[in-house]
């Protein structure tokens, strides 16, 4: 038996520390590791099941070659030599910018992740990835109103007395949080969920406020009403740390209860009393979670919401605060430069392609303000056939016959049915990596428990190949997993603890903003400035406010969250995962349902002019009225008829950070 440190790779904000014991190359065991503060000994459900993620049966093992028509999935094997080579002469013979990488977070790894990846396209030349799809809103809030994604420590929600768990289903996505909440609710605090779905977390809270999707920005605003006209204010913090109050002020007398109530589906006693017990039930902390940044406002929705802890300086205190991003803090101690050479551009500027917009890219010709058409797509850590918003429009776009698309993964995706080129890719238990969390404050090394199953390579060593087969010799290329693992971050990591114990606690202030001193240029929480506009409410892109005729005709507002089983579109293929989510879920108020004739576990499509989307109906108080919940990414070919929620998602995108909005579409639902 032998046993190494671990750290599970997914998009998560938990970025667990586990332990693997294997006996040969036979897994016998995956753990949280016990003795990492914020793992505390358990892994969720998904990544407790690792070993038959990567024993599955259907896992790809060899390179694999198309022979059917793209989306169609029929391959047959090649040796990685006859695969590498066609790969790399395609590649030589493009313009550099006709070639377009698309990865995101499948691992999380500094390594795996846009490590050596980022070196071999540095060096190529090819058009650079904006990557969006996920916190580009929020970090962009978070950079303006703070100055980095930085806030509360996990530890310190321990110590509060009040938590808004806000735009956040802590029990399915963010388990190890909850936990803590659950330590602060023992010694007394209160829970409070907003968020339109009634979710497993609203559910355990001691109040639910269902707003409507989209409509945060405005509760905020009328939080800071009553906070004003009650003087419920912390004068002497905002006089001191916060850049832009008088106007903040000012926009904040303009939204009174009824006006909020009459915006966000809620009663004005709603309204009054959260601000009461915001200001005086203390400390109060703010979870806030990416979810609720997935609507045209947002940006705009987050920068307010970062504020309301300035007003009342809630900062002072142990256990108060706000946390959407931890990232921030680990960003200052990894060694970027080292790991991606964006040196290696050497002067060359190529364009930067917002990967929320890829349907618009593919399909777009050269054309002096843009370039290059498009020839060759490169994929790896993410399956953007699923998860894309509006997915006719990218199924088109991916069945492009004269694109050229590469895809690195463990299965085959729906991503993957769309490849010229399949390459098996290497798990978390197979290769080295190094990481960051965006929920804690420790960073992780990650050692190869067994080898490579079959042909499987990792990411890395992909991409070191392809750049000896493009003739590139920067000793770079000829840096080993491992030593990237290890070097990955700055002196400020004791490199010894970090091997020894598997990970390294950052050593921070424990009240980061007790006196100011935000990351912004002025050190000041920033309401607005000459740089930084205003925050207003901002409306969903489609809802009655926006565009009545569209719902006149959709009555519906679609949310999307994710389930607890899959993680995004991962372990979608997992059989027993699967099993427990059951069928793609439908969750309708009671009211919408009658309306509609449709009654529980009934068969619906949801549908508007973008597509339709088949599942279960599930009548019940999980949804408000007026609101379908359409839970998880299921893989369009696992879904039924061949659907999945982003059928009916839009290419709108949020209003700062260029992200797509996934929780702001118009749908109707019928009876199948
Ligand atoms: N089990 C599981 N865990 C995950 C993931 C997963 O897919 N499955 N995904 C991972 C990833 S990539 C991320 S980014 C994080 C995301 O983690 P969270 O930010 O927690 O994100 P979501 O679960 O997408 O959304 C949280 C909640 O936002 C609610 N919501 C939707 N619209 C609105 C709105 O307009 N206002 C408010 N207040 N709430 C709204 C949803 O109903 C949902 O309950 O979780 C990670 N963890
Ligand atoms: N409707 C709707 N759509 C959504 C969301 C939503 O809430 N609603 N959530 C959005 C969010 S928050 C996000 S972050 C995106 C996520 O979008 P993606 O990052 O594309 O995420 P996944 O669907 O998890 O796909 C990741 C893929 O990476 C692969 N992978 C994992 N590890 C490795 C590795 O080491 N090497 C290689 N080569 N491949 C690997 C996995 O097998 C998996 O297929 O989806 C977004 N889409
Ligand atoms: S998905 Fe999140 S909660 Fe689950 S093991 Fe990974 S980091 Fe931990
Ligand atoms: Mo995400």
């Amino acid at each position: 038996m032998h046993t190494v440190h671990a750290a599970c790779p997914h998009d998560c904000p938990d970025t667990c520390a586990m332990s693997v014991t294997t006996e040969g190359e036979r897994i016998v065991r995956i753990q949280g590791r016990a003795d990492h503060p914020s793992t505390a000994g358990v892994l969720c459900t998904k990544v407790s099941r690792y070993a038959e993620r990567t024993d599955h049966p259907e896992r790809v093992l060899t390179p694999l070659k198309r022979v059917g028509r793209k989306g169609e999935g029929r391959f047959e094997p090649v040796s990685w030599d006859e695969a590498l080579d066609a790969i790399a002469a395609r590649l030589q013979a493009l313009p550099p910018e006709a070639v377009l990488p698309y990865s995101y977070a499948g691992t999380m790894g500094l390594v795996q992740g846009d490590g050596m990846a980022a070196r071999f396209f540095h060096r190529l030349g090819a058009s650079l990835l904006d990557r969006t799809i996920c916190a580009s809103a929020g970090a962009l809030a978070l950079k303006q109103s703070y100055g980095a994604s930085v806030g509360m420590h996990l530890e310190a929600f321990a110590q509060s007395r009040l938590i808004l768990i806000w735009g956040s289903n802590a029990i399915g996505a963010n388990l190890h949080f909850w936990r803590v909440a659950q330590e602060a609710k023992r010694a007394g605090a209160r829970l409070v969920a907003i968020d339109p779905r009634r979710s497993e977390t609203a559910e355990k809270c001691h109040q639910h406020i269902a707003l409507r999707p989209g409509t945060d920005g405005a509760l905020a605003l009328g939080l800071m009403h009553e906070l004003i006209v009650h003087d419920w204010l912390d004068h002497d913090y905002l006089a001191r740390h916060v850049e832009g109050w008088p106007a903040l002020r000012e926009r904040a007398l303009q939204w009174p209860p009824a006006r909020v109530a009459a915006t966000c589906g809620l009663t004005e006693a709603e309204v009054q009393d959260l601000a009461r017990d915001y200001a005086h039930t203390r400390p109060a902390a703010i979870r806030l979670n990416y979810g609720m940044q997935r609507v045209h406002g947002g940006g705009n929705a987050v920068r307010l919401i970062t504020l309301l802890p300035c007003l009342t300086g809630a900062w002072r205190e142990a256990g108060g605060g706000l946390l959407l991003s931890a990232s921030g803090w680990a960003k200052r101690v990894v060694r970027a430069d080292w790991l991606q050479r964006p040196d290696l551009l050497a002067g060359r500027t190529p364009r930067t392609l917002n990967m929320s917009a890829l349907a618009d890219w593919l399909q777009r010709d050269a054309a002096p303000d843009f370039g290059p058409r498009v020839q060759a797509l490169i994929v790896y850590n993410a399956n953007p056939m699923a998860v894309l918003p509006d997915s006719r429009r990218v199924a088109q776009a991916l069945a492009r016959e004269d694109l050229f698309t590469v895809v690195l993964e463990h299965f085959l995706t729906d991503t993957a049915d769309h490849a010229d080129y399949v390459l098996p890719a290497t798990t978390q238990l197979e290769h080295w990596d190094a990481h960051t969390s965006y929920g804690h404050t420790s960073v992780l090394l990650n050692e190869p428990a067994i080898a490579p199953r079959g042909q499987a390579r990792s990411n890395a060593e992909v991409f070191r190949q392809l750049a000896a087969r493009m003739g590139y010799t920067d000793a770079c290329f000829a840096d080993s997993d491992e030593a990237m693992a290890r070097g990955a971050f700055s002196a400020e990591v004791d490199a010894a603890e970090l091997a020894r114990q598997g990970w390294f606690q950052l050593p921070l202030p424990a009240q980061p903003f007790a006196d100011g001193g935000f990351f912004t240029p002025s050190g000041k929480a920033v309401a607005c400035n000459a740089d930084v506009p205003l925050p207003d409410h901002v409306p969903n892109h489609e809802c009655a406010e926006a565009t009545p005729a569209l719902a006149a005709r959709y009555p519906l507002a679609l949310i999307t969250p994710p389930s607890r089983h899959f993680l995004n579109s991962t372990f979608v293929n997992v059989k027993s995962l699967r099993d427990m989510e059951g069928e793609p879920q439908v969750e309708i108020h009671p009211h919408d349902a009658a309306a509609r004739g449709i009654a529980d576990g009934q068969h619906v499509r949801v549908f508007n002019d973008r597509g339709e989307y088949h599942g279960v109906a599930r009548v019940g108080n999980r949804a408000r009225p007026g609101v379908v919940n359409a839970l998880g990414v299921w893989w369009r070919k696992m879904g039924w008829a061949g659907t999945n929620v982003n059928e009916l998602t839009h290419g709108g995108l949020t209003d700062l950070g260029g992200a797509p909005s996934f929780h702001d579409a118009l749908v109707d639902v019928a009876p199948l």
